[in-house]
C-alpha cells in the first residue's frame, strides 16, 4: 500500500530527527506550561440529526466518533484524563468518568446515535462544572471538546443554562440567552457572571453542519422528544448565527473550531494547509519551523495550537502521515 510504504519510509527520517533533538533548543520551555495536566470532557452530540448522512456515505454521528478518537489519539506534552458524555432528550449521560486515553477510546466505540432532540446549553454548562469540580488542587487545563451539529432546542427551564436565543449575534450575545450564558460558564463558571478576564476553560468545537443541501437524501431528519414535545424538524442548514457563536467564544477561550460541511471531507489532524491530506508538505512546514515559536513560525505549523512548534506537532503529522489523501477525489468540494 502506497500510503504504509509512505510512512515507513518517514520511519526513517523519524529517527534521525530524534537524533537530533538533542541539539535543537527546546522552545517548549521557555513557554513555561503552566499546566501540570489536561482535564478534557468529550461532550458528544447523539440527537436525532446526527443520523444525517453526509455525502461519503457515513453519517455525521460515525463521523464524530472517528475525530473524537483521533483526538484522544494525539500525542501531548501534557498527561490528559478524559470524560466521555453525550446528550440526547432532556439530558446527558456521563459515558465514562475521567480516565486514561485507552479506556476512553474503548468508551467512544461502543456510542451509538439517538433519534431525541438536542439539550446542547445543558450538557455544556454541566460539563464545565464537573471539569472545575475534578482535581481542582491540580494546575489543570480545562477543556469541553464538543462535538455537534446543531442547535440548542431542548435544554430543560431547570437548567441555569436555558434561556432564550439570543436576538443578536456574537458578540453581542442578549442577556439571559442561553449563548450568553454559556459563553459566561466558560469564562467564569457562572452562567449569569460575565468578566474581561481570560477564559477559564477552553472550548474545543467540532460542528457538523450542511453547507450545501442535497435533495437525494430521502425523507428529512427529524428529532422526536418523548416528553411530550413534538418533533423538531432539524433545519436545512445551520444559520450563520449559530456558527459565529459556536467559533467566536471557540476562538476567544484559545480552543479550537473545526466545521465540518457535509459534502466536505472531514479535516484529519496533521493536516497544515486544509488539503485533507497529511503528507510532505505538512511534514516540511513542522519540520521548517521546528523548535520556534508562534509567531514568528506561523500559526498553521503549530499543529497542536500551544504556540510553539516541536516534538509534539512533528509526532501528530508523522502518526498521521497518509490519512485523508486521496478522500477527497470521492467527494466533492
Ligand atoms: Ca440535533
Ligand atoms: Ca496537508
Ligand atoms: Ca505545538
Amino acid at each position: 500500500m502506497e500510503v504504509k510504504t509512505q510512512t515507513l519510509s518517514r520511519l526513517g527520517s523519524y529517527v534521525l530527527l530524534l537524533a537530533a533533538l538533542a541539539l535543537l533548543p527546546w522552545a517548549g520551555e521557555a513557554m513555561a506550561q503552566s499546566f501540570s495536566e489536561r482535564h478534557v470532557i468529550i461532550v458528544i452530540d447523539r440527537s436525532g440529526s446526527m443520523q444525517m448522512v453526509r455525502s461519503n456515505g457515513q453519517t455525521r454521528f460515525t463521523e464524530a466518533i472517528k475525530r473524537a478518537r483521533s483526538y484522544v489519539n494525539l500525542s501531548s506534552p501534557l498527561p490528559r484524563s478524559f470524560a466521555v458524555w453525550t446528550f440526547e432528550e432532556s439530558s446527558y449521560i456521563k459515558e465514562q468518568g475521567f480516565a486514561d486515553a485507552a479506556t476512553t477510546l474503548a468508551t467512544l466505540n461502543r456510542l451509538s446515535v439517538g433519534n431525541g432532540v438536542t439539550p446542547l446549553a445543558l450538557a455544556v454548562c454541566d460539563a464545565v462544572d464537573e471539569l472545575l469540580q475534578y482535581n481542582p488542587g491540580v494546575t489543570a487545563e480545562k477543556v469541553v471538546r464538543l462535538v455537534s451539529d446543531g442547535e440548542e432546542n431542548s435544554t430543560p427551564p431547570s437548567s441555569p443554562c436555558y434561556g432564550p436565543d439570543s436576538a443578536t449575534p456574537y458578540p453581542d450575545l442578549t442577556m439571559d440567552s442561553w449563548q450568553w450564558k454559556v459563553r459566561n460558564m466558560l469564562k467564569t463558571g457562572d452562567p449569569l457572571r460575565d468578566d474581561p478576564g481570560p477564559y477559564k476553560l477552553v472550548f474545543d468545537v467540532d460542528v457538523l453542519y450542511n453547507y450545501i443541501s442535497f435533495a437525494s437524501t430521502g425523507s428529512p431528519v427529524r428529532e422526536v422528544s418523548s416528553t411530550g414535545r413534538s418533533a423538531v424538524p432539524v433545519q436545512p442548514r445551520l444559520t450563520s448565527a449559530y456558527l459565529a457563536f459556536l467559533q467566536g467564544v471557540s476562538t476567544a477561550s484559545g480552543g479550537t473550531f473545526t466545521a465540518i460541511g457535509d459534502s466536505s471531507p472531514v479535516p484529519v489532524f496533521g493536516d497544515t494547509n486544509q488539503d485533507y491530506c497529511v503528507n510532505e508538505t505538512d511534514y516540511n512546514l513542522v519540520l521548517g519551523y521546528y523548535g520556534q515559536a508562534v509567531p514568528p513560525a506561523p500559526a498553521a505549523a503549530d499543529v497542536n495550537h500551544d504556540r510553539v512548534v516541536d516534538y509534539y506537532d512533528y509526532t501528530i503529522v508523522v502518526n498521521n502521515y497518509g490519512s485523508g489523501c486521496g478522500a477527497s477525489s470521492a467527494v466533492s468540494r
